[in-house]
């Protein structure tokens, strides 16, 4: 499959990861918006917010479970951080894999992933 997010998680192309289980990984985004800028993915292919099935909503916890770890890991945790999804092309999403920034480090304004 020709996803970018598919061959980080398949170890094809290279990432900074800072966590990883059975049905998540996140790592440093490539083009940090924030000092904390983390892109947390399901390991499962979805390319969309839309696609996500009913079987698939777990997932949405797991995920909610990584950002509290890595804000604690990251130090964002007391000062805060912002969890974003972007959905197709008016969000600015250019990977069609779904995925969730964790933006903080500083106050954070108008700043989205
Ligand atoms: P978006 O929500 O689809 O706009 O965000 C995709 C993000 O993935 C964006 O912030 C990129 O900098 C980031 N990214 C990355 O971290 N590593 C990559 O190899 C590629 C994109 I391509």
């Amino acid at each position: 499959m020709d996803c970018i997010f598919c061959k980080i998680i398949e170890g094809t192309l290279p990432s900074k990861k800072v966590y990883e289980t059975e049905q998540v990984v996140a790592f440093h985004d490539i083009q940090p918006k924030a000092p904390v800028h983390i892109v947390i993915i399901p390991k499962k292919h979805i390319p969309t917010m839309n696609d996500l099935q009913k079987e698939d909503y777990a997932l949405l916890g797991d995920i909610h479970e990584a950002a509290q770890h890595i804000a604690k890991d990251l130090g964002v945790e007391q000062s805060g951080y912002r969890l974003v999804n972007n959905c197709n092309k008016d969000s600015g999403q250019i990977v069609f894999h779904i995925h969730y920034h964790l933006l903080g480090g500083e106050p954070l304004g108008d700043i989205v992933g």
